[in-house]
């Protein structure tokens, strides 16, 4: 039988790079084993590729009492192991050699001191053939290096016997896990020379259902004899190519790779959770929860009170400028709501002082780690847990600098809002005209009434239609006086309230960008990390 390849995809080295990378960005994020198994997996690919691949290690593995040693024995055509009959019987991995030269490398790494050159070498050159302890052994010791060499070999043989194939211990601490190395496992039906023939299939039958349960379907399944001989031949045949095809050190490689990769995939502790990679629209940018966010800063930073301070401070500086003249003096009494805020003309910008806005109360402040939180809540929806729990602390992972960072942009922020226009000072001279057209009326006839009063001769008196002029002076006066005030009024209104528009935008520009700065970026580089990632353990995945 051939080993099963995969078609044409990236090479192992890719794959490997692949999987570090994956095993690197989910430290810290994924749990610590899955990360731990990933590492190792990469470390143990790197070794055996240094070692020879001339060489194909197999493992014969199972159970105590299931015939390993005798099967290593009849295979390597000597008696190299002891076969007894006190269980357990072997206690440490030994080597048999098919052509051993340039092998002691790779049986130091295995750490296989007890080596011995096979009876005869025929097509096997090149198999190394571990006889392994017993799996489920009553001693720690052999199940130790049960489970160090069972992760380190090229190709697995599971020997079992007639008896204990069903053994639990064996199907789910082992076959199950290693469903993935379909390529590299070989299932033996041993002692079946103490079935009768019938049986024989219907063991292989119930072995073979149990295997697909196991996921292992189309694993080869042998029936053979270490006593007899029987099935022997067909059993070294099947090591014979996969020796012959030297390739088995790369499948069981790459097996690893896959198993690790899906590891890193799938939450254990959440099981059919979606895999990460079938996450729809992941990385998406929360844009209702970014709008959320900064009208949240916003408010709690005071551009609310700050807006309406220069709109206020806008027409209270309007009238001032361009009121009339006999009562505008009554608003300098009023405060300045600009001058309360602190606005000053700062190096060329006007600027809200640094202490000047009330600081945000308890509600502001709660609406803003609410606001965080959806960020990072819309950005982790439909991620895998752990990385659910990585992009929403990114969100909160600045939250301390933002308060202080929204302030700093405030204070430096231009709100344009103590520029006077030039049509104030256009207006003022116009008021100041009419006032004193006023005056000079009211003089006029002041001076009329004095001197009819002292019963003078009256001077010539000018009209304007049948109106005396300076009665025209005053009235005039004093009417567009007024009615230029409350032309004044109506644009300064106007002109407030663009002045608000514009400090509410510049404000919240600037707000908005501090947010994204301090809660979208740090989202944003989560979900970059966790796109490398699920790139990388596709690539894995092979
Ligand atoms: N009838 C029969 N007996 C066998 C066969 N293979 C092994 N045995 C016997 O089964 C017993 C255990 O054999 P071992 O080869 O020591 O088994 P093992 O799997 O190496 O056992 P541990 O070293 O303890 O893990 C011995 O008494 C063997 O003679 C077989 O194919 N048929
Ligand atoms: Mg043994």
């Amino acid at each position: 039988m051939k080993v099963l390849r995969r078609k044409e995809g990236p090479s192992l080295d890719v794959r490997l790079a692949a999987l570090t990378e994956a095993a690197e960005l989910g430290a810290g994020r994924l749990p610590d084993e899955v990360v731990a198994a990933a590492r190792e997996v990469a470390g143990r690919a790197g070794a055996r590729r240094e070692l020879s691949l001339e060489h194909t290690v197999v493992a014969l593995a199972g159970a105590t009492g299931s015939g390993k040693s005798s099967l290593y024995n009849a295979l390597a055509g000597r008696q190299l192991a002891d076969v007894g009959v006190t269980r357990p019987t072997t206690s440490t991995a030994q080597a048999a050699l098919w052509d051993g030269d340039g092998a002691g490398p790779l049986l130091d790494w295995l750490e296989v001191p007890h080596r011995h050159p096979a009876g005869e070498t025929g097509d096997l050159a090149g198999l190394v053939l571990l006889d392994l302890p017993d799996h489920d052994s009553i001693r720690l010791s052999h199940r130790l290096e049960v489970d160090r060499l069972v992760r380190q070999v090229d190709v697995l043989v599971w020997v079992v016997d007639p008896q204990k194939y069903a053994d639990a211990a064996l199907h789910e601490r082992y076959l199950r896990p290693l469903a993935g190395h379909r390529d590299v496992t070989v299932v033996v039906l041993n002692q079946v020379d103490r079935l009768p023939p019938a049986a024989v299939d219907r063991c292989l039958d119930d072995l073979r259902r149990l295997l697909n349960g196991d996921g292992l379907t189309g694993v080869p399944v042998l029936a053979v004899s270490a006593r007899t001989g029987q099935g022997l031949d067909d059993l070294r045949g099947l090591l014979a190519e996969r020796v012959a095809d030297r390739r088995s050190w790369s499948a069981r490689l790459s097996a690893d790779v896959t198993t690790a990769a899906g590891h890193l995939v799938t939450d254990p502790h959440a099981a059919g959770e979606p895999s990460a990679t079938e996450r729809e629209g992941a990385g998406k940018r929360p844009g209702g929860a970014e709008r959320g966010l900064t009208e949240a800063l916003c408010v709690a930073a005071g551009v609310p009170v700050i807006v309406e301070a220069v709109a206020k401070g806008h027409r209270h500086r309007a009238v001032v400028a361009t009121g009339w003249p006999v009562t505008r003096w009554l608003r300098r009494f009023r405060p300045d709501p600009l001058r309360r805020l602190r606005i000053e003309a700062g190096r060329g910008k006007d600027v809200v002082g640094r202490t000047s806005v009330p600081a945000a109360s308890g509600a502001q402040r709660a609406r803003v780690e609410t606001a965080i939180r959806d960020v990072g809540e819309a950005a982790a929806d439909g991620l895998p847990g752990p990385w659910a729990v990585a992009v929403r602390q990114a969100a909160r992972s600045r939250a301390g600098e933002l308060t202080d960072a929204v302030d700093r942009v405030v204070a430096t922020t231009s709100v344009g809002a103590t520029r006077r226009p030039r049509w104030w000072r256009a207006v003022n001279v116009l008021q100041w005209l009419v006032f004193c057209a006023l005056l000079a009326g009211a003089l006029w006839l002041g001076v009329l009434f004095a001197m009819d009063y002292l019963r003078l001769p009256q001077p010539p008196l000018p009209t304007a239609g049948e109106v005396p002029w300076p009665t025209v002076l005053l009235l005039g006066g004093a009417v567009a006086g007024v009615l230029i005030a409350l032309a004044s009024r109506l644009a300064a209104w106007l002109g407030g309230r663009r002045r608000a528009r514009r400090t509410a935008k510049a404000l919240r520009t600037a707000i908005a960008q501090v947010g994204r700065e301090q809660v979208l970026q740090p989202v944003e580089a989560e979900l970059a990390t966790y796109a490398r990632f699920t790139e990388a353990v596709t690539v894995a995945r092979g």
